[in-house]
């Protein structure tokens, strides 16, 4: 497959990490990265891991040549043994068992074009057993948005939300995870006067900045926004105009509402009842206000309520569908929207059609030009789902650009999973803790070695350029998955794309949201969905005059408290985690870079004064942390940022592996894990090096 970009030097390309986009290239003044002043990075501006993004693309451990088991050992093939090898596998599955027994995890690391040839590839093997991991950030906002406002993704773009008057900010923390977003587009408008509230059980370099910090307890925040809810109906903010206009559901609101005990619910929620009927006339006397939310909101076996109870505060104070007031879920990696939008989910096909959906399933195969086969109808396996199938339903897998060895909830079992396959193919840079489990690797290629286009956190579509080309006899992703899409089906002629944009042009067909985009209009530029060519970058502001459900009401909801998987013991103190602004989910990348490294300084879980003293811990001790599910040894911080009763930990390490102590208790709509509260026990360790 050839591209039409340059292959080597500068050429405008986008962050691998975060849903931000920023434009970064290839800098050979000094063999690093830079910014372009890319749409969103508009003075070039980048983080720290946007500076060290090269330092992973030129990585001596790079995967340069496949890997097949041998013996117990991964040694060295050609391209030409692994893809017989996972052909053979795969098809013997497939004979034995059906379709169904074959599970694949896409990539939100991964291009549009990347994860719609992987969808097209699964569903023409018969089985919807297609994921990627927005399942384990987002899934929990998107089902709520989708199901209450018609569409999961921000109602705002970056665009407008500097024209809000407050920042209701929950579950997120952009200082350190969005960084340009909230340097370049929050931080101006705080110092211009909005206001800043703040939903975080941490003080975090977000919660600094704010105005009202609500330091909920984890787990509690339906009580908290219910009690927000309750203050805005009992002091009469609602917006009378907005709710006859375009909300249903208010007089229900309004009876559960008064029969909530505002003081009562503050407390279970650990927090001030004075603050928070501050952050509650903060939020609804503004003229507009914008919500931000993230995965202290969606990452609870109750997510998809929590984003209910939140979107509720929208509707009833009139803050959507407006310029500056909206409700904007954060999204996570580069393409994240993206490998969404363009089917890479077990229940919906490109543009967010069900694949229950007669008429849609017919459409794509008109277009894939395969009007004999019947595409599979019956909504396929979530990632966790898979995860706990593997062994028995599901007896193999095929994981492109993730490393769920290291990100999983309940990673004992998930290593069990792993290693209970006929057949683990993986596609990524490295030796990952997940490619230790593989029967065959596939060497891909990384962010400046390919072209393409992701879709960031404000819908806009922007095009990626190969700055260089793979090392050794790595190959481009969608090279490989075109390759492995004519082997493994019947429709051999479905895979043959001379580049990138013709599979692009090939899914703004089937995706109405991106109808009309094209490469050479993107340009250093981006298009916006839901695109119309007439307008300048496509719609920045969702939900103006109907709602995406196609109606001009969005109901409230009533969204009753639920209690955290995990009970707590009086030891036990509650885990949550997140992240740092140097390191990048698994770590799989940033790891690897000295600088990063060294900034981050060691990993190490917090830890109250109070809690501490109690179990005869200091600063810098080694400490057990044990659930139910395990124990790891670290290194304890004794902060007062992390409240009583409560620690946290990143889990961008493999050593100590957090998630071996977090749970896999799943939402029942969503199927998102509670990676935000386990119940652990907290010991001062006896191997003390205390010198
Ligand atoms: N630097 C960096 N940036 C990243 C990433 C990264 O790994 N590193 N990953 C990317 C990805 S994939 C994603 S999804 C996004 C995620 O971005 P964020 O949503 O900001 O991610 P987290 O840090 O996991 O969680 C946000 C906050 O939730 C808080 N929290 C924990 N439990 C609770 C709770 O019960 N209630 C409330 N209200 N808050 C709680 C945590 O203290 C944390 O500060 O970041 C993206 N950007
Ligand atoms: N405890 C806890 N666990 C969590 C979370 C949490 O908040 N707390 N957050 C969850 C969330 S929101 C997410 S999104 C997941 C993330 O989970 P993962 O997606 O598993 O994490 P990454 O480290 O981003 O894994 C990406 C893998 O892809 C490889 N890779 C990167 N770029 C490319 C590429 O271009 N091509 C190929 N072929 N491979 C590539 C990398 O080397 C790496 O191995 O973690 C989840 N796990
Ligand atoms: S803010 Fe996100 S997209 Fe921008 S440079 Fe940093 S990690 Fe990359
Ligand atoms: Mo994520």
């Amino acid at each position: 497959m050839s591209d039409s970009d340059r292959t080597s030097g500068a050429a405008e390309s986008i962050c691998p990490f975060c849903g931000v986009g920023c434009g970064i290239e290839y800098d050979p003044s000094t063999d690093g990265a830079r910014g372009w002043a890319g749409p969103v990075n508009t003075r070039a501006e980048v983080c720290p891991k946007g500076v060290a993004a090269w330092d992973a693309v030129e990585d001596p451990d790079r995967l340069t040549t496949p890997l097949v088991r041998e013996d117990g050992e991964l040694v060295e093939a050609t391209w030409a043994d692994a893809l017989d090898r996972i052909e053979r596998c795969f098809a013997g599955i497939v004979a034995a068992d059906g379709p169904d027994a074959l599970a694949f995890f896409a990539s939100s690391n991964c291009t549009n074009e990347e994860n719609y040839v992987l969808q097209k590839l699964v569903r023409l093997l018969g089985t919807n057993n297609v994921d990627n991991c927005a399942r384990l950030c987002h899934s929990s906002t998107v089902a709520a948005m989708r199901d209450r406002l018609g569409a999961g993704a921000m109602t705002n773009s970056l665009d407008d939300v500097g024209e809000a008057d407050a920042f209701l900010v929950v579950g997120a923390n952009p200082a350190e995870n969005h960084p340009v977003i909230f340097r370049s587009y929050l931080l101006p408008a705080i110092r211009n006067g909005t206001a800043l509230i703040v939903v975080d059980p941490r003080e975090t370099a977000t919660a600094e900045a704010a105005d009202v910090h609500l330091a909920v307890r984890p787990g509690y925040d339906i009580r908290l926004l219910n009690a927000l809810g309750a203050t805005i109906v009992a002091e009469d903010r609602i917006d009378r105009s907005f709710c006859a206009d375009r909300v249903s559901g208010l007089d229900e609101y309004r009876t559960f509402a008064a029969g909530l005990d505002v003081p009562a619910a503050a407390a279970d929620a650990g927090v001030d009842v004075g603050s928070l009927r501050e952050a509650a006339r903060t939020y609804a006397n503004a003229d507009s206000a914008a919500i931000f939310s993230g995965m202290g909101l969606s990452q609870h076996h109750y997510g998809t309520a929590n984003v209910h109870a939140l979107l509720n505060l929208a509707l009833v104070t009139g803050n959507l569908g407006r310029r500056g007031a909206g409700v904007n879920p954060l999204r996570g990696q580069n393409n994240v929207q993206g490998a969404g939008d363009v089917g890479a989910l077990p229940d919906l096909l490109p543009g967010a059609r069900p694949v229950t959906d007669d008429a849609a399933r017919a459409e794509l195969a008109a277009e894939w030009d395969v009007e004999g086969i019947d595409l599979p109808a019956e909504p396929g396996l979530t990632e966790v789902e898979a995860t706990h199938a593997f062994g028995e339903t599901v007896r193999g897998a095929f994981v492109l650009g993730e490393n769920p060895a290291v990100t999983e909830p309940n990673a004992t079992r998930v290593a069990d999973a792993l290693d209970s396959l006929d057949c683990l193919v993986v596609q990524d840079l490295f030796v990952t803790e997940t490619v230790e489990h593989a029967d065959v690797v596939l060497p891909g290629s990384a962010w400046a070695e390919r072209g393409g286009t992701v879709t960031n956190t404000d819908r806009q579509v922007l095009r990626m350029r190969p700055n260089t080309v793979p090392p050794g006899d790595a190959r481009r992703d969608l090279e490989v998955l075109c390759e492995l899409g004519s082997r493994l089906t019947n429709e051999p002629g479905a895979f043959t794309y001379d580049r990138p944009e013709s599979v692009f042009e090939e899914l703004t067909r089937v995706t109405p949201q991106y109808s009309g985009m094209t490469y050479d209009e993107i340009g250093t530029d981006s298009q916006r969905w839901p695109f119309q060519e007439d307008a300048e970058a496509g719609t920045t502001v969702l939900h103006e005059e109907t709602f995406a459900t196609g109606a001009r009401h969005a109901p409230l909801r009533i969204v009753e408290h639920v209690e955290p998987a995990d009970a707590v013991d009086d030891d036990d103190l509650v885990l949550t985690t997140g992240r740092v602004i140097e390191h990048f989910n698994s770590g799989a990348l940033t790891r690897r870079s000295d600088r990063l490294v060294r900034m981050a300084g060691p990993q190490r879980v917090q830890i109250h004064p109070d809690d501490a003293a109690n179990r005869g811990i200091a600063d810098d001790d080694r400490i057990t942390v044990e659930s139910e599910r395990g124990a790891v040894s670290a290194i304890a911080e004794v902060t007062p940022a992390v409240g009583r009763g409560r620690v946290f930990a990143t889990f961008h390490t493999a050593d100590p592996l957090v998630n071996t102590l977090t749970g896999d208790a799943l939402d029942p709509v969503a199927k998102i894990p509670e990676y935000k509260h386990s119940a652990v026990r907290v010991r001062v360790s006896g191997d003390q090096d205390r010198s």
